[in-house]
């Protein structure tokens, strides 16, 4: 039965959005779709790679009449640095994530704010690494646990701990290309050193250290990232929540929670739940409290506590212009400093509080592990505290959202998957049943769907059509940040999407009873969908090259996504971009990231801006790619 189930579209969003404006309009406030149009037509040098500013003799411009700059450098060397740049970017700030992950484990305690909720993948992960676990009290043991995992930042000697998680066959790949990571922090350095006027200008070096400063990060910082927030707040397992606007509730305070980092959003979290808060709202006026995310510290909270998702990257103004949030709490990456002057325009409080992301017109509440729920509650209290400062005249929520069941960490899919097949007992625990159904057709294949909105793409567009037809054809997807989000918004989430599958997927939908989207959590986790290719190979028999899955970024912006296609591909993962990671100025370096990199790592980039062909491309590869190993 459909029952009343129908997709949100793309236009409905976007009248939602027009509306918003509106009240945009009505008190000077700015947004993206205005600046976007003062920044257009973007500059060619930029937009091509071939602007040199790495001294101060130029800036050096690359065109025909001057085809070198003043050092001597040429178009391929520019490009091939500026994207290596980029990537180290992506991976120190991903890492540094992971680091202060870390950092909150060592501070967990009993007595909390922050405790550990997972102690078997604690254990787990400190038998990996060899650390005796026995007799050991679990907090001394997290203590432990979280001191070598800051040491991966900077060892001296070998490589990272995780990528022994990898199959063999990936492990010789990375020894034998000299891309395997040392010290995450050492990837970053080097990365840095070799850019600098006067070291690399190959460009097969630099993109070779591009590979490896990106798996420093997904199977480095990214994955401690992932794992210890396992460990702090819960493997996730599915939950079911909601997601777009309508989730914030005109009648509540709304809290708002925007960045990445867990440590803070559980809190929030923790304190907008405590009762003496929700009365205190209650005191001023308000039905409750609302607390809701965007990007990734959404994904966090979502899959973990099946808190709702506001929604994505672009519609994080839109949570302001609603007229209804009494505060915007943000943590770090990915949030637009444009925050500070629009919530002048509006009563909402934005409130920075990591010194790695301070912006003007913000309120700087500096939070820290050892006073986080002091911080929390200040938080929480200034929010509710707001609620009377509302002007009713300006509030407007689209009545615009969906259900979702989200929470598919790898060990909630493998789980989830065993009820697919009527398999014996003993497989219990594996992705055979998921290989099965792959290796039966049921299922063609996967495609991992990242990354972020871009204002070069319609916002979401390309997320929710890929998916539905990724879908039709009976490829399950998996998804992470805003992609996730963009399909959350859609209704791609909800079960009752099954009925857009072909006839295999939508048999596994019901058997499985999952959606045909799984939610695997927020960027960093993107380094769960590297474990899960890792077992899936394992379990098969086969490389993680020969497995019918690819990853795609349709609409990606950040240096992040970058640091991830890098470590996508050099796992063996075809790659397929929406947007050109700005290397078109140079031949040599495009033709490396497209093909060139297949003779190292057995993968490569595919860059299409149009989104019909890049699905057929996607779904073409997954064919070849069963016809190549006769399944
Ligand atoms: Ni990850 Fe992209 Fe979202 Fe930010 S939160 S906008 S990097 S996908
Ligand atoms: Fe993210």
């Amino acid at each position: 039965m459909m029952g009343d189930f129908k997709l949100t579209t793309v236009e409905e969003m976007e009248a939602a959005t027009e509306k918003l404006l509106e009240t945009g309009k009505k008190v000077g406030a700015d947004g993206w779709q205005y600046r976007v149009k003062n920044q257009t037509p973007h500059c060619k040098f930029g937009e091509t790679g071939i602007c040199c500013k790495i001294c101060s003799m130029g800036p050096c411009r690359i065109t025909p009449k001057a085809p070198k700059g003043i050092c001597g450098c040429d178009a391929h060397g520019i490009v091939a640095r500026n994207y290596l740049k980029f990537t180290a970017g992506g991976s120190a700030t991903h890492s540094d994530h992971g680091r202060e992950i870390c950092n909150t484990l060592y501070h967990a305690k009993p007595e909390g704010p922050y405790k550990v909720k997972d102690p078997e993948k604690l254990i787990r992960i400190a038998k990996e690494w060899g650390v005796e676990t026995e007799g050991k009290d679990i907090y001394d043991l997290a203590h432990e646990v979280a001191i070598l995992g800051l040491s991966e930042y900077g060892k001296v000697f070998g490589h990272q701990n995780f990528l022994k998680r990898a199959p063999q066959h990936t492990q010789e790949i990375w020894e034998r290309e000299e891309i395997a990571p040392r010290a995450i922090d050492r990837e970053v350095s080097c990365s840095l050193h070799m850019t600098h006027m006067g070291c690399s200008s190959k460009p097969e070096a630099l993109i070779r250290q591009s590979l490896r400063s990106g798996l420093s990060d997904g199977w480095g910082g990214s994955m401690a990232g992932t794992e210890f927030s396992d460990v702090l707040f819960g493997t996730p397992k599915p939950v079911d929540t909601e997601a777009n606007l309508g989730v914030m509730n005109k009648d509540n305070v709304n809290i708002v929670v925007h960045g990445h980092d867990p440590s803070l959003s559980e809190m929030i979290c923790e304190y907008a739940d405590d009762p003496e808060m929700i009365a205190y709202a209650k005191s001023k006026g308000a039905k409750g409290i609302t607390v809701s995310g965007v990007c990734c510290t959404s994904n966090e909270v979502a899959m973990r506590r099946g808190i709702p998702m506001a929604g994505n990257f672009l519609q994080q103004e839109n949570v302001v212009l609603t007229g209804a949030c009494e505060a915007i709490v943000v943590d770090v990456q990915c949030i637009f400093p444009a925050l500070g002057p629009l919530s002048k325009c509006f009563h909402t409080k934005f409130v920075t509080t990591s010194p790695i992301a301070q912006m003007p017109d913000s309120e700087f509440i500096r939070f820290h592990a050892d006073t986080a729920a002091e911080n929390a509650k200040a938080i929480v209290k200034m929010a509710i505290d707001n609620f009377e400062n509302r002007n009713p005249d300006l509030v407007y929520i689209p009545d615009m959202k969906q259900k979702a069941t989200v929470g598919y960490s790898v060990e909630a899919i493998v789980k989830t998957l065993d009820g697919v097949t009527n398999s014996q007992v003993d497989e219990t625990g594996t992705t055979k049943p998921l290989i099965e159904c792959i290796t039966s057709g049921v299922i063609r294949g996967a495609v991992a769907m990242v990354g972020c909105n871009n204002p070069k793409i319609r916002p979401d567009y390309a997320h929710i059509e890929l998916m539905k037809k990724l879908i039709a054809n009976d490829i399950i997807v998996v998804a992470s940040g805003c992609s996730a989000q963009a399909a959350a918004k859609a209704g791609l989430m909800d079960k009752e999407a099954k009925n857009l599958c072909g006839a295999g997927l939508k048999r596994v939908c019901e058997l499985a009873d999952i959606p045909p989207v799984l939610h695997m959590g927020s960027c960093v986790d993107i380094s769960r969908m590297m474990i899960l290719v890792s077992e899936l190979a394992k379990d098969s028999g086969l490389n993680i090259s020969q497995l019918p899955v690819v990853g795609c970024a349709p609409e990606w912006m950040s240096e992040k996504a970058v640091s991830i296609g890098n470590y996508v591909v050099a796992t063996g993962i075809d790659t397929f971009l929406g947007v050109d990671p700005y290397v078109s100025g140079s031949d040599q370096v495009s033709k490396l990231l497209t093909e060139g990199l297949r003779d190292w790592v057995e993968a490569a980039y595919t860059v299409e801006k149009d989104i019909e062909k890049l699905v057929d491309l996607m779904i073409e590869r997954i064919e070849e790619k069963r016809t190549a190993i006769g399944i």
